[in-house]
């Protein structure tokens, strides 16, 4: 019995690795580049079992393609700005920087036992300023370019986190973190111009064949293009006109009303020509003051008045009433809605609230123009009371009427995108700052880019009250405006630290550069990202981010690529009792304690065996204990080779082996050839170390007892075995690789060949009875016949032993498989 000494054979690999740099990359090398990448974690302080998983998943994909050739780029930082750094500062009384600082050392040391394969010389934190500083060097090329913006508005507000939320962080009307309800409020932000990439990003999801649908289409749902129409409506007795977005245009002739937003931008303007100025303005406060106490738009009754302001209509020229409508989202279309009650239920329902008039114009076979006084008709149908376009189908109508308007010049067709800009200010302290100032004399400056970065000051205090402890710094609010030289102030607010996570993997091709984000050459080299791996959570806000910032790094000339992962994999959750593991459902596994009691290896095979990478994963203390199980095996046998008086370091064959020992070899070719094929396709790592664990089955199966031949082939089986777990369980697997007297890393030796002399199956295994008792298993050519077989049978000793004194009675033969001497005295 020889005991898996895990921690002993972990160490000593672990410090081998070290001592050799194993796991540095080159940028300059002659084999083609694969860029691996796992979603970098927030130093929350611990790794939880999903980090297990994630990098589990990535590290074996980059082991496999490292050591099938390929020049891989394997890098890990930290996605280090964020509240919790502020609530542990609160809380606490650590300073967030200490407590992030501590958690990333800690952290670090956990994923280093665990043995993952990154190039630590590359780590980024993104909280250090030689990060942070080019945060604020794209946020300043951003504003060059008119892609960054300052604007007021009515925005989502977290009370508990006391910060601004994007609308992607709103999940059903709470906080995605801390799941308090979210309140609007009416403040400045800054924001980035996502928008106007919004074609692009919805265009391209298609050719993205290297991501799962699910992921594609949860973005393509979030930018939600609608097409359908602008259509201009003259404001009378102004020089403009509102311009509305509609993807009816077919039903324009119906329209009674036009619905304005509340907090549409021209508001002060119309209404002040209207006479109705006042009681606009009195239920105006009123509507915005109940979206915030009420908190959901959508909830909310709906309700209008009239503004007193008058539009008039493009193709009939009748006067048509603006309304002012809670319904009316500011931030969608153009913020303004023409009204067809006869036509769309939410209208409908207005306009018998408010006594509108309604006009049908599509009629459906019923042909009964009354029918719209009861219901809307949402349906198709064909045009009524619309001038030259009666008659038409509506779907034509579409066409026709927005051609006519192009014509005239009061419209044209569009794609509008639910997408919005991105809203990056966060009243916050422990971010980036925003590298701007305000000077009474030339209004916004952005700060130079030789003054960058704008540091953030180490020592402010918390209150706990919200707000940002930046504006209640002197030393850090108070500057010289970089222009006139006067007194100036700073902008307090920090970016959203999904700006961080957006250009980080092009920073890992060249994370020490000083003059640059990264070098333009480096990142050609490295990019795309050929495999991505992390979780579904962030299918949307941080991959549609990530793409956004590529696709304007590559406008101004830095990224090589417009998109900048190849391929993704997003890897099922881990669960517990049936659901998701985590801190508040109290049923979290330490890996820690894990590693302790069974070593990474089994931790890691653990969590790649036990479902394919994209499936949720079920905790099984049973599964672990299995993985733990195959890992001490495979270490028995292997001392049971090495500890026998006849080993020889690279066994070789004797020419002619006998039939069994040809199909062990079989078994371990085919083994090469089935994980290769598992890995290549979908990264099956589950079936890949299924097959591993069969071919020990096999390999148990060879006695060494027996001879230099059995001792050869198990040598071989072990031999490859090192190779092929080696994505998985790379300590054990390098272990073996030396003692098996290998030279150097096995992660570095190339990948398995297949001997296809060994795959073809010559003989298949006939078992030989004696009443019914296996007695023999004879390695034959499948059509051997029965008096072939026979005649082998009575050759073997196990059979000739047990048949003496008796006589053969009946023989069954079952071809293909089986003979039984049915025998008695
Ligand atoms: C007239 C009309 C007639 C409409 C009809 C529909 C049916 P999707 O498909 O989601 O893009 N709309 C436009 N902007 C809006 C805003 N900011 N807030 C609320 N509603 C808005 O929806 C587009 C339709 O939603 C548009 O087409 C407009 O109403 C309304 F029989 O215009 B429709
Ligand atoms: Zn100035």
């Amino acid at each position: 019995q020889h005991p898996y000494l895990f921690k002993e054979i972990e160490a000593n690999v672990q410090a081998i690795w070290e001592e050799s740099n194993a796991f540095r990359t080159e940028n300059q090398s002659d084999r083609p580049k694969f860029y691996c990448l796992e979603m970098f974690p927030y130093p929350s302080g611990r790794i939880h079992m999903g980090h297990v998983r994630n990098y589990s998943i990535g590290d074996a994909l980059a082991r496999y393609k490292r050591m099938r050739g390929f020049n891989v780029l394997h890098p890990m930082g930290w996605d280090a700005f964020g509240l919790p750094a502020e609530n542990a500062a609160i809380q606490r009384n650590i300073p967030p920087r200490t407590w992030t600082i501590d958690n990333i050392a800690h952290m670090k040391k956990q994923l280093k036992k665990l043995g993952l394969s990154y190039d630590w010389d590359r780590e980024v934190a993104t909280c250090l300023p030689d990060y942070y500083r080019w945060n604020q060097w794209l946020f300043l090329q951003f504003l060059k370019r008119g892609l960054a913006y300052k604007k007021g508005g009515l925005l989502n507000w977290c009370d508990q986190c006391a910060t601004v939320l994007a609308n992607e962080q709103v999940e059903e009307g709470l906080c995605w973190r801390c799941k308090s309800p979210v309140e609007l409020r009416s403040l400045e932000q800054w924001y980035l111009k996502i928008t106007d990439y919004a074609k692009e990003l919805h265009d391209t999801l298609k050719e993205l064949t290297g991501w799962p649908e699910k992921v594609r289409t949860m973005q393509e749902n979030w930018i939600g293009p609608s097409t359908g129409a602008h259509i201009d409506f003259t404001v009378a007795g102004l020089k403009k006109h509102l311009t509305v977005f509609t993807t009816r245009p077919d039903t324009l002739f119906g329209v009674t009303f036009v619905t304005i937003a509340p907090e549409h931008e021209e508001m002060e303007e119309l209404l002040s020509l209207s006479p109705n100025r006042d009681l606009a303005k009195a239920f105006i406060h009123e509507t915005l003051h109940k979206r915030t106490t009420e908190r959901n738009a959508e909830l909310v009754e709906k309700e209008g008045i009239d503004s007193g302001v008058r539009l008039v209509h493009p193709l009939t020229g009748e006067t048509i009433p603006l309304w002012i409508g809670n319904f009316v989202v500011s931030g969608y279309g153009t913020g303004i809605v023409m009204g067809v009650p006869a036509h769309d239920t939410r209208d409908f329902e207005f306009a018998k609230k408010y006594g509108i008039p309604i006009k049908t114009v599509i009629s459906d076979s019923s042909n009964n123009p009354l029918q719209t006084q009861q219901e809307a008709m949402t349906g198709p149908g064909i045009l009524v009371q619309s001038g030259q376009f009666d008659g038409l189908k509506n779907d034509q109508a579409k066409i026709e009427i927005t051609r006519y308007l192009e014509e005239k010049g009061a419209g044209r067709s569009v794609t509008t995108y639910r997408l919005r800009d991105w809203g990056i200010s966060r009243q916050r302290y422990w971010g980036t700052p925003i590298p701007v100032l305000y000077c009474d004399g030339c209004g916004m400056v952005p700060v130079p880019e030789k003054d960058l970065p704008v540091l953030l000051p180490e020592h402010v205090s918390f209150t706990g009250k919200g707000g940002s402890p930046l504006a209640e710094q002197p030393s850090f609010l108070n500057v010289r405006c970089p222009q006139c030289g006067k007194d100036a102030k700073r902008e307090t607010d920090t970016m959203d630290t999904f700006i961080d996570s957006s250009w980080y993997f092009l920073r890992f091709t060249d994370p020490k550069n000083t003059e640059m984000p990264f070098d333009r050459l480096k990142s050609a080299h490295w990019l795309p990202v050929d495999q991505y791996v992390g979780g579904v959570e962030h299918a949307i806000l941080h991959l549609l981010y990530a793409r956004f910032f590529t696709k304007v790094l590559n406008d101004i000339g830095l990224s090589p690529v417009r998109e900048p992962f190849q391929s993704l994999l997003t890897q099922g959750m881990v669960l517990k009792d049936g659901s998701k593991m985590s801190k508040s459902k109290g049923n979290v596994v330490d890996p820690d304690l894990l590693i302790d009691r069974y070593g990474a290896d089994t931790v890691r095979l653990f969590t790649l065996f036990s479902a394919p990478p994209d499936k949720d994963l079920a905790w099984d203390d049973k599964a672990v204990e299995g993985a733990y199980r195959f890992l001490g095996r495979l270490f028995q046998k292997s001392q049971e080779l090495l500890t026998h008086p006849g080993f020889q370091k690279r066994a070789s064959f004797t020419d002619e082996l006998p039939s069994e020992l040809r199909l062990v070899r079989t078994k371990i070719h085919e083994t090469i050839q089935d994980v290769t094929r598992d890995l290549d396709g979908d990264a099956q790592m589950n079936t890949a170390i299924a097959r591993l664990m069969e071919l020990l089955n096999t390999l148990y199966s060879v006695d060494i007892q027996n001879g230099a031949a059995e001792r050869s082939v198990l040598h071989e089986g072990l031999h490859v075995t090192s190779m092929l777990l080696s994505p998985f369980a790379p300590h054990l697997s390098q272990h073996l690789w030396s003692s098996l007297g290998e030279e150097g890393l096995v992660l570095n030796a190339g990948w398995p060949k297949i001997d296809q002399s060994a795959l073809l199956r010559d003989v298949v295994p006939f078992i030989v009875q004696v009443n019914g008792k296996l007695r023999a298993t004879l390695m034959l050519p499948p059509a051997t016949t029965e008096a072939e077989l026979k005649e082998q049978a009575l050759q073997d000793e196990k059979v000739t032993r047990v048949l003496e004194g008796l006589q053969i009675r009946k023989i069954v033969h079952v071809p293909g498989k089986l003979l039984n001497f049915v025998a008695g005295p």
